[in-house]
């Protein structure tokens, strides 16, 4: 069977094509082709330059991370790069798609580098909780500058080619055919000696300021917050500049192989697939294809329905907006508005843009026009009866084939779609908010649901740029469904003894962005509360009561300033000791090890019983819909890749000790007992 790489010759140059599809990953096949290539270039007199090209829809996007934590395979890549860039013949690497990491530093290792004007390159390895690894930290600072690698190597965000022109890592931006544009680059520079080298190129590097490192680490401090990653990626941007380049590349691998050997990484690369694996359907039929949308309705102009509604606009699809009066209408608009222009004060957008989406938005009072969408959203208040009645009118107006939605975050989607006349058309589009930003959709499968129906929601969801994930129907599903886990236990913690500060400040040790209570007054304390402040049965029934609803009233479970800056409120402490009082709880010192327990081992049991029952397809899903939607730190994985990595034994343990207390609303999920007894794990 031929390689994925072939040569063939125009003249005096070798073209090396690359074609191993889908993102031409440099596995093990691709390295040998290449370094062959190489050796065919050097061996053949006549040959006089050599252009690196791949086929397909990417130049390579990065080393083959399948292939990471097996034994690796020579020859590696750092040799591969290390060959190209000491080849006697000039190497010009024809860039279009993508090239990411490790195809970023085989464009680094050629001499010349020609892009196609709508390529990217980038070191996405950051997010992969490694670094650039084959000469990439060392050769990137001396082609492109000390800054830009910095930015580069520690977002992990690609940049455009032209950018790459501007900042000397592109030599020519070509529009049109590109492999012939390359080959008469390589023409013309197949007599210019000496070749020029990144690894040798010193201009950048000695011109750069050392504040810099120290200045860019302070200035970044909070995005970093608990990855390893971008501090290896600094430190060697670091070393390059104050290091020969043969040093350098010796820490570089230091420095990647603690990465590729630590625990962040792997719950990383974990992500990678788990997101690409959560938008396939199980049991989907063969030949299921999706329906078209055109045109998007959504019901409620409120921050949800605005939020969500700006997902589609921006991905210029039309939306009809219906509201039940012009003054919540033009308000729902209006933000929708303030938030694309407030994007394109940060330089996100284009004034164009923002006029753009906004004229795909159609606002109206008249529920009739939502007649000509293929979907319509609905986005009310959380309330059964609102959600049926909704449901039954637009039922009687939408026209036939389009696919009904419901924006529910808790409630019985079954329930909902049997008030309709066709069931097998209604789904759930669960948006997390705030909608327009947040990357989740739970997208939620009813009993009745029909294939064609989810595959089309989950195919629009990537098509607006989300991480759409199947979730079968519960109260809940499965990221608020956990929540609650972890709220009611929080909770109940409080009575016996913690205090909000010590459990959001267990939280946000563990990496995530805010605590539980934190969380509660960001969002509103009083959402979900019956409203009736003389029915106070819970501590959040008292801080209602005494219009404590969160930031928004300037206070909550904590005081605000007028920056929003919190403060431990002696108030609030006063409430919940009143209320333990009250319920005959003894309070005792709690410890940050029994808040992790009951809070996060039974988020771990609730998303086992969650796999148990079938409402998520697979534990990496429930990964995904807590980092996307909820902010688990991604350097952890997700609860299950967690829990994986802590050890089910230890989940199952801790919760025994905790058993009795977490009573009566506890039980064990049979599926972690069994897999904490086998020694299984949910992810590996
Ligand atoms: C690296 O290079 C380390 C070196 O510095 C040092 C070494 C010493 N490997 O995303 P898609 C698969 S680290 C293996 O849906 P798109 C992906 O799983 C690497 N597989 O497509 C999926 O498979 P499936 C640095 C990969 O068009 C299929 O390809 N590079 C890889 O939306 C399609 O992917 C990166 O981190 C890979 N490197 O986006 C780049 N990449 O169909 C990671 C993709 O079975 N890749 N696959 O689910 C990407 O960012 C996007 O895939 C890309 C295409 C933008 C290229």
């Amino acid at each position: 069977m031929p390689g994925p790489i072939s040569t063939r010759r125009h003249g005096d140059v070798l073209i090396v094509l690359s074609n191993n599809p889908p993102v031409n990953a440099l596995s093990t096949a691709v390295r040998q082709g290449l370094v062959d290539a190489i050796a065919e270039a050097e061996a053949d007199g006549d040959v006089r330059a050599v252009v690196i090209a791949c086929e397909g829809q990417t130049f390579f996007a990065g080393a083959d991370i399948s292939e990471f934590g097996k034994p690796p395979q020579q020859p590696w890549l750092p040799t591969v790069v290390e060959a190209i860039e000491n080849c006697s013949k000039p190497v010009v690497a024809a860039i279009h798609g993508t090239a990411l990491g490790g195809g970023l530093e085989i464009a680094l290792g050629c001499h010349y580098r020609v892009a196609d004007a709508s390529a990217k390159l980038g070191t996405p390895e950051v997010k992969l909780g490694l670094l650039p690894g084959a000469g990439g930290t060392q050769r990137l600072p001396r082609v492109a500058g000390v800054r830009k690698a910095l930015e580069m190597v520690t977002s992990g965000t690609p940049i455009g080619a032209r950018d790459g022109f501007a900042c000397g890592l592109v030599d020519r931006l070509v529009e049109g055919d590109l492999i012939p544009h390359a080959v008469a680059y390589a023409e013309e520079v197949r007599d210019v000696r000496p070749l020029p080298k990144s690894s040798e190129r010193q201009g950048k590097i000695e011109e750069c300021d050392p504040a810099l490192f120290d200045d860019f680490r302070k200035a970044n401090a909070k995005r970093f917050r608990g990855f390893d990653a971008p501090e290896a990626n600094i430190k060697a941007v670091q070393i390059a500049c104050s290091t020969p380049y043969s040093e350098g590349v010796v820490e570089e691998r230091k420095l990647f192989m603690e990465l590729m050997t630590g625990a962040q990484s792997a719950a990383q690369r974990h992500l990678f697939f788990a997101e690409r694996k959560a938008g396939r359907i199980d049991r989907l039929p063969e030949n299921t294809a999706p329906r078209a949308i055109a045109r998007v309705g959504v019901i409620g102009a409120g921050t949800m329905g605005g939020g969500i509604a700006m997902n589609f606009l921006s991905a210029g699809i039309p939306v009809t907006i219906v509201e039940m009066g012009q003054e919540s209408l033009d308000r729902g608009t209006g933000i929708m508005r303030r938030n694309y222009e407030a994007s394109a004060a940060k330089g996100k957008l284009t004034a164009d843009q923002v006029e753009t989406a906004m004229d795909y938005l159609q606002p109206t009072l008249d529920f009739a026009a939502l007649a000509d969408c293929d979907l319509v959203i609905e986005a009310v208040y959380e309330n059964m009866d609102v959600k049926k009645e909704v449901f039954e009118r637009v039922d009687k107006i939408a026209k036939p084939g389009a696919i009904l939605a419901s924006n529910t975050s808790y409630l019985d989607l079954n329930e909902i779609a049997a008030v309709t006349s066709r069931p097998a058309d209604v789904v759930g589009l669960h948006f997390f908010s705030p909608a327009n930003i947040m990357k989740l959709i739970e997208v939620v499968r009813g009993d009745a649901t029909a294939p064609d129906v989810l595959l089309t929601a989950m195919t629009l969801g990537k098509r607006i740029r989300k991480v759409p994930v199947v979730a079968g129907v519960c109260h809940g599903f499965i990221g608020n469904r956990m929540l609650r886990q972890r709220q009611n236990e929080a909770t109940r913690l409080l009575l016996e003894g913690a205090s909000p500060e010590q459990i959001d400040r267990v939280h946000v040790d563990f990496g995530m962005p805010m605590g539980p209570f934190q969380m509660q007054d960001l969002a509103g304390v009083d959402i979900g509360w019956h409203r009736d402040p003389s029915r106070v049965e819970t501590i959040r029934d008292q801080l209602c009561a005494m219009e404590r609803r969160g930031q928004k009233t300037g206070a909550g479970f904590y005081d605000y300033d007028d920056k929003r800056r919190p403060t431990p409120s002696p108030l609030v402490q006063q409430v919940i000791e009143d209320f333990s009082a009250r319920n005959g709880v003894q309070r005792r010192e709690i410890t940050d090890q029994e808040i992790v327990e009951r809070t996060l081992y039974t988020m771990v049991n609730e998303g086992a019983k969650i796999l148990e029952e079938g409402i998520a397809q697979r534990a990496s899903d429930i990964d995904v819909v807590w980092v996307y939607g909820y902010g688990w730190p991604v350097y952890r994985g997700g609860p299950m890749f967690w829990a994986d990595s802590e050890g089910l034994a230890k989940i199952v343990d801790g919760l025994r000790r905790q058993e009795e207390r977490l009573k009566p609303e506890f039980s064990f999920s049979n599926l972690l007992l069994d897999m904490a007894a086998k020694g299984d794990s949910f992810t590996r």
